[in-house]
């Protein structure tokens, strides 16, 4: 059931989670506040975007040889922005920087985690007012700079994502459970909208780039002519541009999302340290499951910050489908 008791804001909420762990030391609920308020801000010019000229492309290409837009830009300062200025932040990979960056500590910082973004996924519905989002993913620091920008999704302390929809939603666990919170833009508050989210163990929707089909090998055509099977459904078909929004239906109605590998690209498309590893974290803890087709991706030992990874996520049942 929705929980709408307005007064549950995200900081109330992460107060209490952290008042049954005793040992915590509130670094969480900094760190937390401070994902809020770049939510609160990037929501905000994705909805002023029209009005204020961002809409289009800054002419330059990321490391990935991908156009950047105005706010892939503008989504990626706030994030630096914000982490530069907390105390636990000492590490960003982000999407659109080629190197991970590290944060300079003064004496009273204690930079313990490194933070991976994807500050503003499925940009290409930016142009016309689709949903959009961002992702992030926490790791302890451990060791090197290279040690604790690439451990696995297993590792992460924290996922979650920020859908800029009809309201501006966020989503998070720090491992035990998923809890999502929405943007009462009267109050400038996150507040508490399902507490403990269970994905359910079977759904019917499938979220696919159909259009690739004569691009995946045998198997992810066989997988996809299942949903297709009315023997097997009946499923519906939703694809949005953008993987949280598919995925975040997913987490409520059950599914599967996928981008497989495709026969010239057997890397698939998805990054894997701030895509595929923070969303496969959250589809667990809400009793999912997310895997490249053959291994989980929480197992997966990154080789680079930018690994792409091909990734099937959501419902146990339909993600089993891809090893049958
Ligand atoms: P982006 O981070 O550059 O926006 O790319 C990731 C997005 C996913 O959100 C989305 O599901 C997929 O790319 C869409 O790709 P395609 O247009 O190839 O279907
Ligand atoms: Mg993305």
């Amino acid at each position: 059931m929705p929980n709408r008791n307005p007064r549950m804001t995200l900081n109330r909420f992460l107060v209490e989670r952290q008042r049954q762990h005793p040992n915590a030391t509130g670094r969480f609920t900094r760190f937390m506040g401070q994902i809020g308020t770049v939510a609160k801000i990037i929501s905000n010019y994705m909805r002023r975007a029209a009005i204020e000229g961002l809409i289009g492309q800054t002419g330059d290409a990321n490391v990935q040889g991908e156009q950047v837009k105005i706010l892939d830009d503008l989504g990626n300062r706030v994030f630096v922005e914000a982490f530069e200025y907390v105390d636990m932040v000492g590490m960003i990979v982000s999407e659109e920087m080629e190197s991970a960056r590290s944060v300079e500590a003064d004496n009273t910082s204690d930079k313990s985690y490194a933070v991976m973004v994807d500050p503003v996924d499925g940009s290409s519905n930016i142009d016309v007012n689709g949903i959009i989002g961002s992702i992030f993913s926490v790791h302890d620091i451990i060791g090197t700079a290279k040690e604790s920008c690439q451990q696995k999704g297993a590792e992460q302390v924290a996922a979650g994502y920020m859908i800029y929809g009809p309201s501006t939603v966020l989503v998070y666990t720090a491992g035990y459970g998923v809890h999502s919170f929405v943007l009462d833009h009267t109050i400038g508050e996150f507040v508490l909208m399902h507490a403990s989210i269970t994905m359910p163990e079977r759904g019917n929707i499938f979220s696919a780039n159909l259009g690739n089909y004569n691009k995946w090998h045998t198997g992810a055509q066989r997988y996809t002519d299942a949903f297709m099977d009315e023997a097997n459904g009946p499923y519906s078909l939703r694809y949005s541009g953008a993987l949280l929004a598919d995925l975040h239906q997913i987490l409520h109605r059950g599914g599967v999302y996928y981008y497989p590998a495709e026969i010239e690209r057997p890397e698939g498309k998805l990054r894997l340290l701030y895509e595929c590893a923070p969303l496969a974290m959250i589809a667990e803890q809400a009793g999912g499951a997310a895997t490249d087709g053959h291994k989980r991706i929480m197992e997966i030992d990154p080789d680079n910050i930018h690994q792409r990874s091909p990734l099937f996520i959501g419902s146990k049942h339909e993600v089993a489908m891809i090893q049958d």
